[in-house]
């Protein structure tokens, strides 16, 4: 996909009172860049998601893309998707990202019917789905909802459907912990952004960002019944996992 990418420079003035950060309007207008320059490894992980896709995608069953943002894991999948009557449901509560998705997806017509919809991923509902991809969504969750949907999910994918679930992680020893947290610093500074930039996005994020370590989600999948969990990405602290029912 190609949205028209507009420079991130949310947090490059002093902020008096730092608020918890939201996918509003502003962030929506800059999400391809900031996300491109904030995830290390972000458009790899976009190519293989469609890559999983045309794999595990099976003729007229669903597929999902919860917190879909603008869209790029549903235009990556679409793009590559080759089974007749599959059709793709994109889902984001955030109504700035709805209404710029809609727009990115609406751009180009294909045989791969795509519905966005603007609502919280808790409350839809997920049937005879082949694949289901959470980008860097479930972080986004309270801690005590996260296992509730993995279930729900679960619970809607056929036998031998994938689930795409990428994230930043925590890690249990802390030297290495705050090495991979001081290499995506050094990749944020890389792609332009300044130490306050950083320090102002990191105190945005906190509060509503928390991150799992990766023993945690693998044991949390292996519970609910997946057969197969691997992580088959990783960059610094961030990630991707596939979990085949
Ligand atoms: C991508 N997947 O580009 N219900 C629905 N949407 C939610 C919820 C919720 N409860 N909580 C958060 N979101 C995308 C990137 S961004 C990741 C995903 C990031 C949405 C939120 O509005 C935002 O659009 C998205 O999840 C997370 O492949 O910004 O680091």
């Amino acid at each position: 996909m190609n949205p028209k990418s507009n420079p991130d420079t949310i947090f490059s003035a002093p902020i008096d009172k730092i608020g918890d950060f939201t996918f509003d309007e502003k962030v929506a207008e800059v999400f391809p860049d900031m996300i491109q320059r904030s995830v290390p490894g972000y458009s790899n992980i976009i190519s293989a998601i469609g890559m999983l896709a045309e794999r595990f995608a099976k003729p007229h069953s669903k597929v999902y893309d919860l917190g879909c943002s603008l869209g790029a894991a549903t235009l990556s999948m679409r793009r590559h998707i080759q089974q007749e009557g599959c059709s793709i449901v994109a889902v984001d509560n955030s109504p700035a990202m709805v209404e710029r998705c809609k727009l990115h997806v609406n751009a180009y017509r294909s045989d791969t019917q795509v519905e966005v919809i603007e609502a919280d991923i808790r409350d839809i509902k997920i049937e005879d789905a082949s694949v289901v991809v959470l980008n860097f969504t479930l972080q986004f969750l309270s801690p005590q909802d996260r296992l509730a949907l993995l279930q729900r999910i679960y619970q809607g994918l056929r036998p031998g459907g994938i689930l795409i679930i990428s994230e930043k992680y925590v890690f249990d020893d802390p030297a290495s912990n705050d090495l991979l947290i001081e290499l995506h610093h050094d990749f944020k500074r890389a792609n332009g952004y300044s130490e306050l930039e950083i320090s102002q996005k990191r105190s945005a994020i906190e509060n509503v960002m928390k991150p799992d370590p990766i023993h945690l989600h693998k044991e949390r999948l292996s519970n609910i019944g997946f057969s197969s969990v691997e992580v088959w990405f990783q960059c610094f602290n961030f990630g991707s996992m596939f979990a085949i029912k």
